[in-house]
């Protein structure tokens, strides 16, 4: 059935420097516009990394609550914290981030090549992470960086229950080096493997760099969800770096009109995601 579109920012991630993106929002002021901007235009959902003072990419628990604070006093937006955060991170810290008691936080299906790094997710951190979130009530967006981790989350799922809310939504990140290449024909092939997840499974996609636009388009086509912003693509066009997160909302959101998709409401996307309702 053809909804609305999910639509995600993730505008900062852990990736990008400060001195090489200077347009990447990584004070807590910088996020909070951002996430206004990004609301106004029809993000329903916000991805969050957060950075300390030298804009290094930090798990921090303190500087964690007071985003999830600001972000809640200043939008409505869903406020999904990321527990992958840097590939450098450990385990103890990913999983206190469910501390900072998000809406949503991001769960990945498993170890992936990550560049020259590696994104490394243990079958017992995952059955930890998962089994925290369900008892905090905190939603899950399972990350699949590849083909094989959508196997892992039926097994998942299966040995220890569905997630808080009882829907199960998935985010297909595309075109990292190492993991699934960002074409619709991967993505196809993601979505004919939902079959075996539960009924209603939802699913978004990203598209990481030049890939953008191509896994963006078959996305919508394929009845998906949409996730964009400068954790996945500094660069807007061949030659122009991306000015804001706003631009790439933007051209998300033109091309969900486009396709007759118009973007949730926060609201919208709570009562899809089984989030209950803000307050
Ligand atoms: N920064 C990557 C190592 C997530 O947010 O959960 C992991 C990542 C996925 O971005
Ligand atoms: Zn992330």
């Amino acid at each position: 059935m053809t909804t609305g579109t999910l639509i995600t920012v993730a505008p900062t991630g852990a990736e990008s420097t400060k001195a090489d993106v200077p347009a990447l929002p990584v004070t807590l002021d910088e996020l909070v516009v951002t996430a206004k901007e990004c609301e106004a235009l029809g993000a329903a959902v916000i991805h969050v990394h957060i950075r300390d003072d030298e804009a290094r990419p930090t798990l921090d628990l303190g500087r964690l609550r007071e985003t999830v604070a600001a972000l809640r006093d200043s939008t409505d937006l869903i406020v999904q914290l990321s527990s992958g955060g840097a590939v450098t991170d450990p385990e103890s810290d990913r999983l206190a981030v469910l501390d900072a008691a998000p809406d949503m936080a991001s769960c990945t299906m498993g170890t992936v090549n990550f560049g020259d790094d590696v994104f490394m997710n243990r079958w017992e951190f995952i059955v930890d992470l998962h089994t925290r979130m369900q008892e905090r009530g905190v939603v899950p967006e399972y990350e699949i960086f590849d083909l094989g981790q959508l196997t892992s989350l039926q097994r998942l799922l299966s040995k220890h229950g569905l997630p808080a809310g009882g829907h199960v939504h998935v985010d297909f990140v595309m075109n990292v080096p190492g993991g699934l290449p960002g074409t619709t024909e991967a993505l196809v092939a993601c979505r004919q493997a939902l079959r075996d997840l539960p009924d209603g499974t939802t699913f978004s996609a990203t598209g990481i760099g030049r890939s953008t636009i191509p896994v963006l388009l078959a996305s919508l086509s394929a009845g998906g969800h949409l996730r964009v912003g400068m954790e996945d693509t500094i660069t807007y066009a061949k030659g122009r770096p991306v000015e804001s997160n706003m631009q790439l909302v933007a051209r998300a959101v033109g091309f969900a009109q486009l396709a007759q998709r118009t973007p949730l409401t926060p609201a919208e996307a709570r009562e899809l995601l089984g989030i209950p309702t803000a307050g």
